[in-house]
């Protein structure tokens, strides 16, 4: 443990901006009245918009109304990434420690941090963007959720130090409420989310022109019941907040020391081992002394500043001006495929149409090869649109392939590879071993029924063996009362698909019957290409 000594940079020294200088038209021999100015104030408003192709403007006022005022408007886009280690294409889920957690160890973290140093050229601070991750669900918050089914509001708080040896100087720090993410109950497909945790990358953004020094210390800060700079007291869901700790190599700039990283404990602030080469996740940008300045229209970022020109007065106000980018739909497709070993993407549809997307396979490093179920993230984010969709993607085998594998192994001969056909003398067809995933080459005895009724007490149950491997089987199940009607037969929902190769899966029907029926019929349709 390495211990630092923290500095407070002194404020800013006002006495300059308040003075000024009326300059007569005389000319040489002008007499320069330095006076007091009057404190007046500026106010941006209407900062939140949506992108629709036209230019977007912040209102601006004044108190005393009505004031000349100067704006300058810098679109953030412009800024350059100096350090970079959260992934360019983020991941749905990290490894990640939380402030509630770490207090009930006794370690004291307040505040978990890196020390980094700088790539890159320009060195006014713009924005820190840091991995968190929350584990908290809608369903564990309800009251909450209903608020806002897509989160919870929370503050965080990112803290910038200069580093020099052992000391530390503060130079820029910033609370915002932030929208966190909650935990998805399921994939967008209703399937099984891997992970029990969701990841998420919050941007907070800085108005003042702080300029950073090579090498700093970032920190992410944030309270929970018992843990904090001011622990709030009360159960919620922040005590399942986290911090991404990763032992990502930076992708710009450098770790400052890759065995240790910035820890904010009860005995004061320091360059830990605890952690081994694990940090915060950070993305840290800058402006150059100069950034140009630009008119809002495309979605992102915009430094608005606003300074009162009015002869007498003084006052300047920053805010930041947001374009929200429209949501692109996002349709997965090629989500079950044959596995014939080579590596299988998945293909996804955006609208607007031939948006550029990423796919992250859940805990690979690319598209799945051999039999199985994938966890599947999209993610759209481009410029204007942004979107996501995930689901799970599964490669198994067709017809085709699995009878031509039994035929390559010798179990079936070429000449009885028709779905008719029954190499193996068991009564039951290729295709029936097919749907219920037995060795088309070998007579087993008691294979089971496709379709099953059984009844317990008040419920019938059918159960609808699934070849769940077979990507291209899709099974139907209906019913009716009246067989002499061909047309009588209607649908009833299956259960969606689960993981297991092979799986019996149950329907409840009503029992017993309605008064007017006095029988019904099942069949389950399975249709194949
Ligand atoms: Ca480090
Ligand atoms: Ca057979
Ligand atoms: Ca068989």
């Amino acid at each position: 443990m390495k211990n630092f000594v923290i500095k407070f940079l002194p404020r800013a020294q006002k006495s300059l901006l308040s003075s000024f200088c009326l300059v007569s038209a005389i000319g040489i021999g002008a007499l320069c009245q330095i006076a007091s100015a009057v404190p007046a104030e500026v106010f941006i408003t209407q900062l939140d918009h949506e992108y629709d192709g036209e230019f977007k403007f912040p209102i601006i006022s004044s108190d005393p109304p009505d004031l000349s005022v100067s704006v300058s408007i810098v679109p953030r886009i412009q800024s350059e990434v100096v350090f970079q280690t959260i992934p360019a294409v983020p991941e749905p889920s990290y490894v990640s420690f939380g402030i509630e957690g770490l207090v009930a160890q006794g370690k004291g973290d307040r505040v978990l941090g890196e020390g980094l140093n700088l790539g890159g050229s320009n060195r006014f601070l713009e924005s820190v963007e840091v991995a968190m991750v929350n584990f908290a669900k809608a369903s564990d918050w309800p009251a909450l959720a209903s608020e806002n089914p897509k989160g919870y509001l929370h503050p965080l708080t990112i803290i910038v130090y200069r580093v020099q040896g052992n000391s530390l100087t503060l130079l820029a720090q910033k609370t915002t409420p932030t929208l966190i993410p909650w935990r998805p109950a399921t994939l967008d497909d209703g399937s099984e989310y891997p992970y029990s945790s969701v990841a998420f990358n919050a941007r907070l953004d800085f108005n003042d022109p702080v300029e950073l020094s090579g090498e700093i210390a970032v920190l992410v800060a944030y309270n929970t019941e018992s843990g904090g700079f001011d622990p709030l007291g009360t159960p919620g869901p922040y005590n399942a907040l986290n911090v991404a700790l990763e032992d990502y190599p930076p992708l710009v700039g450098l770790d400052e020391d890759e065995g240790r990283m910035i820890r904010f404990t009860d005995s004061g602030i320091s360059s830990s081992k605890a952690f081994g080469a694990r940090a915060p996740l950070f993305t840290v940008r800058t402006f150059p002394a100069n950034p140009s300045f630009g008119t809002p229209l495309d979605a992102g970022g915009y430094r608005v500043s606003a300074t009162i020109t009015a002869s007498g007065y003084e006052g300047t106000s920053v805010a930041n001006l947001e374009i929200t980018p429209l949501e692109a739909l996002v349709a997965l497709s090629e989500m079950r495929q044959v596995a014939d070993g080579t590596p299988k993407s998945l293909s996804a549809t955006t609208q607007p149409s031939d948006l550029p997307f990423d796919v992250v396979y859940a805990r690979r490093s690319g598209p799945p090869v051999e039999r199985g179920v994938y966890p599947v993230f999209v993610t759209v984010d481009s410029g204007n649109y942004a979107g996501s969709a995930s689901g799970t993607m599964r490669l198994g085998y067709s017809y085709a392939s699995w009878i031509a594998e039994n035929v390559a192994d010798g179990g079936v001969p070429s000449t009885l590879a028709e779905k008719s056909d029954d190499p193996d003398l068991d009564g039951r067809t290729n295709f029936m071993e097919y749907l219920s995933a037995t060795n088309p080459g070998i007579a087993t005895a008691g294979s089971r029924s496709l379709l099953d009724l059984t009844r317990e007490g008040d419920q019938l149950k059918l159960g609808v063996l699934r070849n769940n491997d077979a990507i291209d089987v899709s099974y139907q199940l209906q019913v009716t009362d009246d067989l002499s009607d061909p047309s009588a037969w209607t649908n009833l929902t299956l259960p969606p698909e689960i993981p297991a190769p092979l799986s019996m899966t149950e329907v409840v029907v009503d029992y017993p019957l309605s008064p007017s029926i006095s029988s019904e019929f099942f069949r389950l349709e399975i249709t194949t290409p």
